[in-house]
């Protein structure tokens, strides 16, 4: 087999005090924390199409990344040398997971046939070194968006001919992802979502939005594929609005078309920052909500205002993600999938491992930090405490559905002076501070 990454061998874990680039310094993938070893609780992901299929195109220019496989011509042998390449990388780096989309793997063709046949085709050398390598697919998805043929949307298309497109697409992506073993499958809405009112049915889009999941759910029966169905909210880009907003709207989306049984969530960090909360808002949304599935693990750029798409690398978020998803009682069968890239300036290939290397250890950092703190419960003796009123007296009373607003207003006429205790709130974030220091 060629080797892509010949400059680099098994990134291992060398321990804090190193200083080795290419070294873990936090990741340690057997080391226990709290009920399970580092590995099972992070459940790396890589995504394919951000790894191994961008080359760091913005806007304003054209792909940046140097990349020994893009002297191949012949679109299939590129796409079956990306497919070495990206397992080569994975093993190097550990990283047990991917997750990819149909058409990050194979070329379109010319007609829908064809272009199956394309991804049947790596799916089938997927498989080889997927058993070669022990590594698992976290996801399947379909691109739905990328093609002009989506320019209204797919499931949401004011026509319908592009909704059974997307549909024969749905079908495939699910048979692929089964034949895969992989462990959930995903719903981004990329076109799902309107520019102006002014031309939309929003009724029937939603409508046929929730049409589209239930086939959807309802073919996965049929075939038998087990998996958990995800969706991944996002406020804005690439339409200015998107129905999949946030958890909250997802939420009551799900609700309101009878999917709430057959969906989790997958919360990315940047579409969380992009909406207006932070990543640990829609975590906690979902997590109390009982459908935090998986997490798109990034970072968004608090000076920017769209989806940059960066490497976890902030302490605070990845300490604050990790509480939540200890709390969730872990992601399984989600994970922690890197949809980031490397920035356009960082073009070597070296720099896709520092980029994953920077991530795992940001996460593995802040499991330890999240660890502690919820084995001191220094936080939720505080918080105990600050909501204790509910615990007995009127508090429980409410709690209990006792009383009723007559009884509330007698209660309050004789206890009207209300005393107050301080929220604490920079006393907590200086003990929040300590833990992380001290992980
Ligand atoms: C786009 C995004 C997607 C989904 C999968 O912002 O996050 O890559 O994760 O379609
Ligand atoms: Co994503």
């Amino acid at each position: 087999m060629k080797n892509f990454f010949p400059e680099v061998d098994k990134v291992q874990f060398e321990g804090r005090q190193s200083r080795n680039p290419l070294a873990f310094r936090y990741y340690d993938p057997k080391q226990v924390v709290g009920d399970k070893t580092m590995e099972e609780h992070l459940r790396f992901s890589m995504a394919y199409w951000h790894t191994f299929t961008g080359a760091g195109a913005d806007m304003f220019g054209s792909g940046s990344a140097i990349r020994s496989w893009d002297k191949i011509t012949d679109p299939m042998e590129l796409a079956k040398a990306r497919a070495y390449a990206a397992f080569e990388f994975m093993q190097k780096m550990q990283i047990p997971y991917f997750c990819f989309h149909d058409t990050d793997i194979a070329p379109e063709g010319e007609t829908l046939k064809e272009t199956l046949n394309n991804i049947d085709e790596i799916v089938a050398l997927f498989k080889d070194l997927m058993k070669e390598t022990g590594i698992k697919l976290l996801w399947g998805t379909s691109n739905l968006f990328s093609h002009p043929r989506f320019m209204h949307g797919a499931a949401t298309s004011p026509n319908a001919d592009v909704f059974a497109y997307g549909a024969a697409r749905v079908k495939h992506a699910l048979e692929i992802t089964k034949e895969l073993g992989g462990e959930n499958y995903v719903f981004w809405g990329g076109r799902e979502g309107y520019e102006t009112l002014l031309n939309t049915d929003m009724k029937l889009e939603l409508d046929n939005l929730a049409r589209f999941l239930h086939l959807a759910v309802d073919y996965a029966k049929e075939i038998g594929f087990t998996g958990q169905f995800l969706i991944e909210p996002k406020p804005k880009e690439p339409t200015k609005h998107q129905y999949d907003y946030d958890v909250g709207t997802v939420l009551g989306f799900l609700n309101s078309y009878g999917l709430e049984k057959d969906f989790k969530i997958n919360i990315e960090a940047n579409h969380a920052t992009l909406a207006g909360h932070t990543f640990q808002h829609e975590l906690r949304l979902a997590r109390i909500n009982g459908i935090l599935g998986s997490v798109d693990a990034n970072q968004g750029d608090e000076l920017l205002g769209w989806d940059t798409d960066q490497f976890p690398t902030n302490l605070y978020t990845t300490t604050l993600a990790m509480y939540e998803i200890l709390l969730n009682g872990g992601l399984a069968p989600g994970g922690l999938n890197f949809d980031a890239k490397v920035r356009r300036g960082s073009f070597e290939p070296m720099d896709l491992f520092y980029a994953h290397i920077a991530g795992m250890d940001a996460f593995a950092h802040g499991l330890l930090a999240a660890q502690r703190l919820l084995e001191t419960q220094e936080l939720e003796q505080f918080i105990q405490e600050r909501y204790k009123s509910w615990e007995s007296g009127i508090g429980a009373k409410i709690v209990q559905g006792q009383v009723g607003l007559k009884e509330l207003s007698e209660y309050a006429m004789a206890n009207d002076q209300i005393t107050h205790t301080s929220g604490r709130q920079e006393m907590l974030e200086a003990i929040l501070n300590r833990y992380i220091v001290e992980a």
